[in-house]
């Protein structure tokens, strides 16, 4: 999703780690985070650029972490019997020690190409994960609804008022299950010639984009090649009634443009987004995270794909129904009680879905990628913003395709008149 890039995390660690764990909390005053959660998820989910790698075979944590409390011991031994062995006091000696020890903690930290930071950023952000895991629990699960993909041209009012009300919308049948199928190898594929390239060092340009949550998920660019062209293209053509408030849109008879008004991205939005989002199994939780801050008018609407069916057990997307207000992200960003209660009561819809199946929702709702206890599960998105949106960072598209398409060029359609 969007790669934010402004801030410094070096702030975050501090903060989150001076965070109570939320069960010691009484329950109106417990917090999440003192940062606020949109700079807990921007934060983490920065750092477009770094590619995350597979985890490559090696010793074990535990291993790991024993050699080093061995070497740490005998270097201590070593040092102090060098010192008194020249001479030293023993209290010089052992204060000379605890020195060198915090220096070379110190050295660890912050000189060790920010690996340290890094972890324990992940770790921080992750506790925050789980905690509002267990709020959103306590909230209610909203039944299963959604719409074919061919009624959203014949019933785009509701549709627009659906996903008006609740940020998000259940579409089924955006892609054929042959199809979705088809495009997930394609996607694997590219996954296996994007990571060569990173660990060759030989990518023309940025392949991943800085997914939150990263361990075991990928946010992969797609390339605009045949197989995701088609489905692109598929699945933009029965969305571009929502999508768009002119042009396509006013062709599809007896539709109420009225009424989608305030939801839909005007004329020709652009793509923004072109990636796929895969999770393998061992992926954390998410952190609650919209993809932008609130704005008056909706600024970014995404599809999620689904390239095969999506269960419980690979860690679909949750969507927190309704969160795409100003009141929402006032509560999300304000006092942690007021946070605290908002996951707890806000109506989740779970994004399981069956292949070919899609979410489409609005940036600002509250979302995030779930715990995959599973195996791998696979993504296809795409991301049109709004040409009156305001700024904004850039998102999970290949540079090479940026400020390149829009709406109406993908199928087509002549271009908006400048
Ligand atoms: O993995 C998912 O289902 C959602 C991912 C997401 O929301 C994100 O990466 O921002």
């Amino acid at each position: 999703m969007l790669a934010l890039s402004a801030l410094s995390t070096s702030f975050l660690v501090p903060a989150l780690r001076a965070s109570p764990p939320l069960s010691s909390l009484p329950a109106q005053s417990a917090g999440l985070s003192p940062a606020p959660p949109a700079v807990v998820a921007e934060a983490a989910r920065r750092g477009g650029g770094v590619v995350r790698m597979e985890e490559t075979e090696g010793p074990s944590e535990t291993l790991q972490a024993l050699g080093v409390a061995g070497g740490l011991t005998a270097f201590c031994f070593a040092f102090f019997y060098a010192l008194t062995s020249a001479g030293v006091d023993d209290v010089v000696a052992g204060n000379l020690l605890l020195v060198a020890l915090a220096a070379a903690g110190a050295g660890l930290f912050f000189f060790d190409g920010g690996a340290t930071q890094a972890a324990l950023e992940a770790s921080a952000v992750q506790q925050v994960a789980n905690e509002e895991g267990d709020l959103m629990e306590q909230a209610p699960l909203l039944p299963p609804a959604s719409l074919p993909a061919a009624a959203v041209a014949t019933s785009t009012a509701a549709a627009a008022a659906s996903l008006e009300s609740e940020g998000v919308l259940f579409v089924d049948g955006l892609l054929e299950a042959s199809e979705a199928a088809r495009l997930r190898s394609h996607v694997e594929e590219w996954l296996e010639t994007a990571k060569t390239e990173a660990a060759d060092d030989t990518a023309p340009e940025q392949r991943f984009g800085g997914v939150l949550s990263r361990a075991s998920r990928y946010d992969l660019y797609l390339p605009l090649d045949p197989p995701v062209a088609s489905a692109l293209e598929a699945c933009a053509a029965q969305l571009a009634p929502l999508l768009e408030e002119e042009a396509l849109g006013k062709r599809s008879v007896g539709r109420v443009v009225d009424q989608c008004a305030a939801l839909v991205l005007g004329e020709d939005p652009e793509l923004f987004e072109l990636s796929a989002l895969i999770s393998d199994r061992g992926a954390p939780r998410q952190p609650v995270h919209p993809d932008t801050g609130f704005t008056p008018q909706t600024a970014l609407l995404t599809a999620f794909v689904a390239l095969q069916e999506v269960t419980p057990d690979l860690g679909p997307t949750f969507f927190l129904a309704g969160t795409h207000t100003r009141a929402a992200h006032e509560r999300f960003n304000g006092e942690p009680g007021e946070k605290l209660q908002l996951l707890r009561s806000s109506p989740r819809r779970i994004g399981t879905l069956p292949a070919g199946a899609a979410t489409l929702f609005d940036s600002r709702l509250l979302h995030g990628g779930g715990e995959n206890a599973q195996g791998r599960r696979v993504l296809f998105y795409f991301t049109f913003k709004a040409r009156e949106s305001p700024r904004l960072p850039k998102g999970s598209l290949l540079a090479s395709l940026r400020y390149r398409h829009s709406l109406r060029s993908l199928l087509g359609a002549p271009a908006a008149a400048a």
